[in-house]
């Protein structure tokens, strides 16, 4: 037997499924798995996926969550490194033998009564010499589903593991839906993410964050190469050239729209390459090459619309032989439409909310929970790019940190050199959201967008940053940004959306020397005339308010960014110590 059907064998032992189910990715098993799911398989009673408006909203369905299940779980999701410096105080750390002894407890006939579905998928194009071998086990339909739409999910997995031991390992299981028993293991060393509990994107989609993100940044700190939280997208300019560009940002703060925005200045236009995750290495060329290791948007629903984001969409709409799921929307319950905050038209006469019960507007409640989302293929985007199934990727000219800061954060600044831009990423804090079930709106320190992603030591991530930029030959160049500044009467300064595509150019005009910059102590930022601004009508003030430096309010700044790296104690790079302490004494 073959290491990996080995594995398997010992997982179903284990877990103890009434059957064991191979899937090989194809569109007539996608049917059937289903309609397993909408006659066999429940949560609370509910079937796990509803058929949708097959007219308005063809090969679609609905799934209702268990109502505790419904965001990241970050205090429930643990890196088991051999010893807990390697996790850093970034990460919550468990002894691997003590986490593999108490998940086998909880895992211990986990799956009786149901299927262990073996899903074999690739993270990458198969023949990107930059893509992994991966496979995942679960015992829900909605997952098996959902991963058939992220990843590339073929039966030709198989061959290439082959007879090879260190292929890339998930055991996935809802278990009883306990909170109290949920659990999101990584084990990086052995490649292998333990999951239970929760049928959640983020916790139990396996390929995703924590494989792609956790497990494969810590891989890219000892291959040297980079697992990043980023947006990639292609800029068209009214030359016909194409300036790829890479943007971290925090969940649900407009990744999405990013990845597939409307551009709003004629002559410039978007290609999609991916809208959550970035692998990037250092090409035969001595430049950055980006894949994205998915093939679907796993989106934040409430807010996407005809006005903020028409491909997505579009997208949603296509209907192809890939399903679309909406999980933890309201319903049109006449129309049997997904229903969102912010959607486009009026607020339909009669509405189901996210939990099944009929929904009263006098309430004040939301029908639609605040993280309710969409999986969707990303073959089914009109602004996929051609490159998006290139094994290679596409090379970063320009690479973006965003969070999203109602305060203190220019709409852009750029760094000034490499040392710079690594600081640029290491100082970013961003308020929280939805998409993880903590307080909302509490601004937090956010590196890179990878707080939570990050599956090492953070001092040890910033060195290697560091130590990137010296292999780069070309080094992108690297901005960080924020949509989110408001004036003194609240309302943002900034429309955002499509609007950004000003700010994109001005992105691309830097790559290509065209335009300068002016210095100041946080770094580089525009002259305010080389934004172009046509047909905007934007105050001046509103313009000047968004580039303002409010030294005290960045002062007060630093000392958190400080506190911050204090926390890592020695680890922490002197480089962006010096970078801190420039930046206070230029303030
Ligand atoms: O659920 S996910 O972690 O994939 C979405 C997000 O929070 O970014
Ligand atoms: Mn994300």
């Amino acid at each position: 037997m073959r290491p990996l059907e080995r594995w398997v064998e010992e997982q179903a032992k284990l877990t103890k499924p009434d059957r064991v189910y191979w899937c090989d990715g194809s569109e007539e098993e996608a049917r059937r798995i289903i309609e397993i799911g909408i006659k066999e398989e429940k949560i609370c009673g509910n079937p796990i996926f509803a058929p949708l408006n097959g007219m308005t909203f063809p090969n679609s369905f609905y799934h209702r969550s268990h109502p505790t299940d419904v965001a990241r779980i970050e205090h429930l999701t643990y890196v088991c490194h051999t010893d807990k410096d390697t996790a850093g105080p970034n990460n919550n750390w468990m002894d691997p033998e003590e986490a593999k002894a108490k998940m086998t407890k909880l895992s211990d006939g986990c799956m009786k009564g149901r299927t262990m579905y073996v899903l074999p998928y690739m993270m990458g194009h198969p023949d990107s010499p930059y893509s992994k071998a991966c496979v995942q086990l679960t015992d829900i339909s909605y997952v098996a589903i959902s991963m058939r739409i992220m990843t590339r999910m073929t039966k030709k997995v198989l061959d290439k593991i082959g007879n090879n031991k260190d292929f890339v390992r998930g055991l996935h299981s809802v278990g009883d839906f306990d909170p109290k028993k949920r659990f999101i293991m990584h084990f990086p060393n052995e490649h292998f993410v333990w999951s239970i509990g929760s049928g959640y994107g983020g916790n139990a989609l396996l390929g995703k964050k924590c494989f792609s993100l956790r497990i494969a940044s810590y891989l890219g700190q000892q291959e040297e190469w980079l697992a990043e939280h980023m947006v990639i997208v292609g800029a068209q300019d009214p030359s016909g050239d194409t300036t790829y560009i890479a943007a971290a940002l925090p969940s649900a703060c407009g990744k999405t729209n990013l990845a597939m925005m409307e551009s709003v200045l004629p002559g410039y236009k978007i290609w999609t390459v991916g809208d959550d995750i970035a692998w990037m290495n250092v090409g035969p060329d001595g430049r950055l090459w980006a894949i994205n290791p998915e093939t679907g948007f796993f989106g934040v629903a409430p807010g996407t619309s005809m006005k903020t984001n028409p491909n997505m969409m579009k997208t949603l709409t296509k209907g192809t032989f890939y399903p679309t799921l909406f999980t933890n929307t309201a319903l049109d319950t006449d129309k049997n439409e997904p229903w969102w905050e912010g959607s486009d038209g009026a607020i339909p006469k009669k509405l189901t909310d996210w939990q099944g019960n009929k929904w009263d507007p006098t309430k004040g409640t939301k029908a639609a929970h605040p993280n309710s989302r969409f999986t969707v293929s990303a073959y089914q985007c009109p602004t996929l790019s051609p490159l998006f199934e290139n094994p290679k990727g596409v090379p970063i000219s320009a690479i973006l940190f965003g969070g999203k800061r109602m305060h203190l954060n220019p709409l852009i600044v750029e760094g000034t050199d490499w040392q710079n831009n690594v600081f640029l990423g290491a100082r970013m804090g961003s308020e929280t959201t939805a998409a993880a079930s903590h307080k909302e709106g509490i601004v937090r320190r956010d590196p890179m967008a990878m707080l939570p992603f990050c599956g090492y030591n953070m001092a040890d991530y910033f060195k290697h940053w560091l130590n990137m930029g010296k292999k780069l030959v070309y080094q992108p160049k690297v901005f960080s940004v924020n949509w989110f500044r408001i004036n003194d009467k609240g309302k943002y300064l900034w429309p955002g959306f499509g609007q950004n595509a000003r700010v994109l150019k001005w992105v691309i005009d830097r790559v290509h020397n065209r335009v300068p910059a002016q210095k100041t102590p946080i770094g580089l930022i525009p002259y305010i005339k080389d934004i172009d601004l046509k047909g905007l009508n934007i105050p001046k003030e509103d313009m000047e308010e968004l580039f303002r430096i409010d030294h005290d309010g960045w002062l007060k700044e630093a000392g958190d960014i400080g506190d911050f790296f204090k926390g890592f104690g020695g680890r922490m790079p002197r480089e962006m110590w010096d970078e801190l302490n420039r930046m206070k004494a230029e303030l």
